[in-house]
């Protein structure tokens, strides 16, 4: 068995969860906060036999798109000891998906 972590964009976790669970996958939905735009995201968590973790990354592949986000995190210095916001262009997503093996896995 494997624990699939996956990392996507709030916009596409709805459908993304629609059809894993249409396909009987088990899925727990944390929300999630990126380290570096510090904005919400949402972390899938999937026990899967391991035969089903090719078929569960392509339902991601599927469900989750790259998407550009303009942010103003970066600060420049001007003159006179002010900051500008300056655009910074980010290309976030599809997903982030993590693979790990499950040691034992316990329903009680
Ligand atoms: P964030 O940390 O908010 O990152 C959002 C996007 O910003 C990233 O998209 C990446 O394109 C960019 N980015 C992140 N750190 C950067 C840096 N130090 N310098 C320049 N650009 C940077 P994704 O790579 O698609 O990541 C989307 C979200 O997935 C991340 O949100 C984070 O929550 C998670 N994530 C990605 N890689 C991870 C990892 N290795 N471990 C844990 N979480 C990860």
């Amino acid at each position: 068995m494997k624990l699939i972590i996956c990392i996507v964009q709030d916009q596409d976790a709805g459908s993304l969860i629609d059809d894993l669970t249409e396909k009987d996958y088990r899925v727990t939905k944390l929300s999630s906060t990126g380290g570096f735009l510090k904005s919400g995201n949402t972390t899938l968590l999937m026990g899967v036999d391991d035969d089903k973790v090719e078929p569960a990354i392509g339902i991601i592949e599927d469900n989750c798109k790259t998407r550009e986000i303009t942010t103003s995190l970066l600060t420049v210095a001007m003159p006179g000891d002010t900051y500008m916001p300056f655009p910074l262009e980010v290309k976030v997503g599809g997903a982030t998906v993590f693979v790990l093996d499950v040691e034992k896995h316990i329903k009680i």
